[in-house]
């Protein structure tokens, strides 16, 4: 059983492994290369054989114990046909959200425009670099991808409240968005991903009163829905105010913490195995910083389940050779 399982399924606490949000892409050379060359990054995703290969890339260069899918949350509206763009030094621009045009989408037309991401993990699985490491399928979260949905840009820059008014248009679309994301966690899945991680990037914007109809209710039935086809599922909350919560209402394999809550108070509270928790810009610092940071993850999480991870997606600015330290510290931590 590979490491990850090990920890999920035995609660293992002897072993620490390990996989970074966001290891293939941005921080690495030889990923700006094959960018530079593909200006266009869905169709990029889409590309089988270079989307395998960027997958790849982070395990020829650090011991992790994960392959995560190089490809996209936003590739779900791409599948329902809205259009996605990603523009330079501003992120992801969509089209307009369509209802009655996205309800004529049918399970075939999603599965033609998304093969490739399952082609993709196909030539993962069989490549000799994955062996007896976990190749982790993922998708966002309904409440994250509505955001992203309806505002049509990130809500980093502002998120315009007034497209969440009318009822009955929202509770519609989240279960489209519940119906495509089951779709494409399914196919992932016959492909050869072994675990799901759901990625909730923007839960903290919401207020307590708002969780249980934008967050919990849909989350826990893409759990559910996962943990039938007996595949385990890790979800990240980011931001949220209440971890404890969360795990007891949707009920995850595993809960993956972001760099803003204590971990001792998490290793106190919560249960289940524990995933990642370092502040991504402890990466930007220097080595003895980043051997201190990391330890004090291990030494907090080294009687409970737990896979080392940082508490946020690895910042294009990180140097490869502090992950290669980072990689190192935590495989020859005792
Ligand atoms: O070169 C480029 O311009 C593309 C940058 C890029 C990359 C490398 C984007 C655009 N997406 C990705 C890949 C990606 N995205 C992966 C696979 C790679 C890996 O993890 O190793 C994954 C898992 C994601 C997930 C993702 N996309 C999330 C959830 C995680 C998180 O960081 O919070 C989110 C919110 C997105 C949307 C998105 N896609 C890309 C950008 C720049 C964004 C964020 C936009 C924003 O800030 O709102």
């Amino acid at each position: 059983m590979s490491p990850i399982k090990q920890v999920i399924l035995n609660k293992d606490t002897k072993i620490k492994p390990v996989w970074i949000m966001r290891q293939a892409g941005r921080y690495l050379p030889e990923f700006k290369e094959i960018r530079k060359r593909n200006t266009n990054f869905i169709n990029l995703c889409l590309n089988p054989s270079l989307s395998s290969e960027i997958t790849l890339q982070p395990l020829r260069r650090f011991a992790l114990d994960a392959a995560i899918i190089f490809s996209d949350i936003l590739i779900l509206p791409y599948g329902f046909k809205q259009k996605v763009e990603f523009k330079k030094n501003f992120g992801p621009i969509l089209g307009d959200f369509n209802l009655n045009q996205t309800l004529k989408v049918t399970e075939d037309d999603f599965i033609k425009r998304v093969n490739p991401v399952y082609k993709v993990i196909n030539l993962v699985k069989n490549n000799k670099l994955t062996e007896n490491k976990s190749i982790i399928g993922f998708v966002g979260a309904p409440w994250t991808l509505l955001v992203y949905i309806l505002n049509k840009q990130s809500p980093k820059q502002n998120l315009n409240k007034d497209l969440f008014k009318d009822q009955y248009f929202i509770k519609k679309t989240l279960k489209i968005i519940e119906k495509f994301l089951k779709i494409h966690i399914k196919n992932q899945i016959d492909n050869g991903a072994e675990l799901i991680q759901i990625f909730d990037s923007w839960a903290g914007l919401l207020d307590n009163k708002d969780l249980d109809f934008y967050i919990y209710n849909p989350t826990q039935s893409l759990i559910e829905y996962t943990k039938s086809l007996n595949v385990p599922v890790i979800c990240f909350p980011r931001g949220i105010k209440n971890y404890k919560r969360y795990c007891e209402i949707v009920k995850p394999d595993v809960i993956c913490i972001d760099y803003e809550v204590d971990p001792e108070k998490i290793e106190k509270e919560i249960k289940i195995p524990v995933q990642g928790g370092l502040d991504p810009k402890i990466l930007l610092t220097d080595k003895d910083n980043l051997k201190k940071e990391a330890t004090k993850y291990l030494d907090i999480f080294k009687d409970h389940p737990y896979i080392f991870n940082l508490g946020h997606g690895v910042l294009p600015e990180t140097d490869p050779n502090m992950m290669d330290y980072l990689i190192k510290t935590v495989k020859n931590y005792k």
